[in-house]
């Protein structure tokens, strides 16, 4: 599939900005939003996004990134994000680093401890974004 890194970049890309993108899209456009969410990540179609979906698809984006194969990627080369994602502050964001805002997406944003993410739940990270308190608690 051609166009199948830039899918992923495209999903990952949107998952960052997710809870800021549905705030300033609430209402119906916010649920297909959501939806469209679901359905880019959704890689087995059962409707939840789970962690083995999101490492799958953040997994792929690291080896794409990752160009020399060694199994991290230097911080710079990440841009702003990079800081972020470098918990340990070596400079390099491993795998395990990459994987992170993913596997807590998926935490954050499940209610109901099922270890999975329904459309609804995608919905509710949304709102939970438009309040700003709440949103720097959890970061
Ligand atoms: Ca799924
Ligand atoms: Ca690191
Ligand atoms: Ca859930």
């Amino acid at each position: 599939m051609r166009h199948t890194s830039v899918v992923i970049l495209a999903a990952l890309a949107a998952m960052a900005a997710l809870p800021a993108q549905l705030a300033a899209d609430s209402g119906p456009d916010g649920t297909r939003f959501a939806a469209a969410q679901i359905d880019a990540m959704d890689i087995n179609g059962d409707g939840f996004i789970d962690q083995h979906e999101t490492d799958a698809l953040i997994g792929k984006v690291f080896s794409y990134l990752d160009i020399d194969r060694d199994g991290s990627i230097a911080r710079q080369d990440l841009g702003p994000g990079g800081l972020k994602l470098d918990v340990n502050r070596d400079g390099l964001v491993d795998a395990t680093e990459f994987l992170a805002p993913g596997r807590a997406f998926i935490r954050r944003g499940d209610r109901n401890a099922d270890g999975r993410l329904s459309l609804k739940e995608v919905r509710e990270l949304g709102s939970a974004a438009t309040r700003p308190r709440h949103w720097a608690d959890s970061r």
